[in-house]
């Protein structure tokens, strides 16, 4: 377990080229110096770049996660784990089981997404570092995402898993993250509550 990965949760901000209308390099260095505490790099989906243009954006974050001291986690694709030097991959349920990314990758942070009670229970929480819990709220930014839990799951997750460092996911803005965070997760990550915002200075702030 990485000793420091709850402080890392609190502003988790996730992103590919696919959510953004302007450059997306431009949009992590707002966040960046805004004060985001995570950043996953997630290019997935309609619109999403493949390849060598996949590689370098994802090189491009990197330096400027690096550049700010944020941990930069990759989602799915384990081929770019070691190509851009990840601080982590974050998988979900359909992906690379984590007991192979464990033996892959034994110091690297592992982070699982868990939808509802029977994901939970069937996931090897004791080889990962942090789960994500959602979709807390509804969201369009995923068009293949689960049933809302609402912030109560957290409350129950957190009575049933005390230590385990959890984040919410899904819809999750700058008018409804309170309740996450207050429910007992270690903090809230977010696609388009930084992607569609006016202003992502305020919008971090206000996260
Ligand atoms: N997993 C569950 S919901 C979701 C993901 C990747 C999308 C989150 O996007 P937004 O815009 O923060 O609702
Ligand atoms: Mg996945």
């Amino acid at each position: 377990m990485k000793h420091h990965i709850k402080q890392n949760l609190r502003k988790y901000f996730i992103m590919g080229s696919q959510n953004c209308t302007i450059d997306p390099t431009e949009i992590l260095e707002s966040a960046a110096e805004a004060g985001i505490t995570a950043f996953q790099f997630r290019e997935k989906g309609p619109k999403s770049l493949t390849g060598h243009a996949k590689l370098e954006l994802g090189k491009q974050l990197r330096d400027i996660c690096r550049r700010h001291h944020i941990p930069f986690i990759v989602n799915d694709d384990i081929d770019l784990v070691t190509p851009l030097d990840a601080d982590g991959i974050h998988v979900g349920q359909d992906d690379q089981s984590v007991e192979e990314l464990r033996k892959m990758f034994p110091t690297k942070i592992i982070g699982l997404s868990v939808s509802n009670p029977y994901e939970v229970e069937k996931s090897p929480l004791q080889l990962v570092d942090y789960i994500g819990a959602g979709p807390i709220y509804a969201t369009s930014t995923k068009t293949d995402a689960k049933t809302p839990v609402g912030a109560e799951w957290i409350t129950t997750l957190r009575k049933q898993f005390p230590d385990l460092p959890i984040v919410g996911i899904g819809g999750i803005n700058t008018e409804n993250a309170l309740p996450v965070i207050d429910a007992g997760a270690d903090g809230v990550s977010f696609i388009s509550a930084i992607t569609a915002a006016n202003d992502i200075n305020l919008a971090v702030q206000r996260l």
